[in-house]
């Protein structure tokens, strides 16, 4: 229940206790120094309720360098890394190199609480890693999508439309979504050294 006009929370301030939320969903390339490369979407557990809006961003080293170009799509907990039959697609964002973002961001409203499954589409991203579930429950969690995940060869299937969700103007600078592998550890953010090491990882990539 909406308690925003209770005396308590006006004492507090908690104007927008009640309102909808803004999550922020990072769709993120990175390197590890564990892991080696890294796909994921960050969160990639999350829990919203109807109303909220799930605001996705395509981060990472930039266009041109490995990983540099996302997408979001709801999948089908039955098949990995293939599209619901209807749902939405954000079609392929480039990573400006200079931003380390997408120069759009896609957001989409939570209209029900059901589990709904998101991935990226392009190449082997979702196979890696690179996909999360709202309101996990049951048989439908993040846990029981990735069991589904044959090998990290399955390449990912787009949706043939855009849509489903609203494009606009990313106004967010430097912002390197923070590494949770896996949901592994706590949230981090590259360090110089890390970048570093990418850079050189990546050159060397680009370089075969
Ligand atoms: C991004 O990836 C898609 C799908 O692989 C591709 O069609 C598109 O050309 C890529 N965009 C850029 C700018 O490389
Ligand atoms: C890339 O990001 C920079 C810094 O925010 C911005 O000035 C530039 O316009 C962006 N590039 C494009 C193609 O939008
Ligand atoms: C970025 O700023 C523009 C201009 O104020 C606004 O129209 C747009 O909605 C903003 N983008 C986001 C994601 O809030
Ligand atoms: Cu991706």
């Amino acid at each position: 229940m909406c308690s925003s006009t209770s005396i308590l929370a006006l004492l507090l301030g908690l104007s927008q206790f009640c309102s909808a939320a803004l999550l922020k969903i990072y769709a993120n390339a990175a390197y590890d120094n564990s892991f080696g490369e890294v796909f994921e979407m960050v969160p990639n557990e999350l829990t919203a309720a109807v109303g909220d809006v799930l605001e996705f961003h395509f981060t990472g080293p930039g266009l041109g360098v490995l990983g540099g170009n996302h997408s979001v799509a709801m999948g089908d907990f039955n098949s990995p890394c293939m599209p619901a039959r209807e749902g939405f697609f954000s079609g392929y964002m480039g990573v400006n190199a200079t931003s380390k973002e997408a120069d759009q961001v896609f957001q989409v409203d939570v209209t029900n609480t059901d589990p709904m499954v998101f991935y990226c589409t392009q190449g082997r991203h979702c196979a890696m890693g690179m996909y999360g579930v709202v309101n996990g429950a049951g048989g439908q969690t993040r846990k029981a999508y990735k069991d589904k995940i044959p090998t990290t060869n399955l390449f990912a299937m787009a949706p043939d439309f855009v849509g489903g969700g609203t494009l606009l103007p990313n106004n967010a600078t430097n912002i390197l979504g923070p590494s949770i592998f896996d949901g592994a550890a706590s949230p981090k953010s590259l360090s110089s050294t890390t970048a570093l090491v990418f850079g050189l990882a990546a050159a060397l990539m680009i370089a075969q």
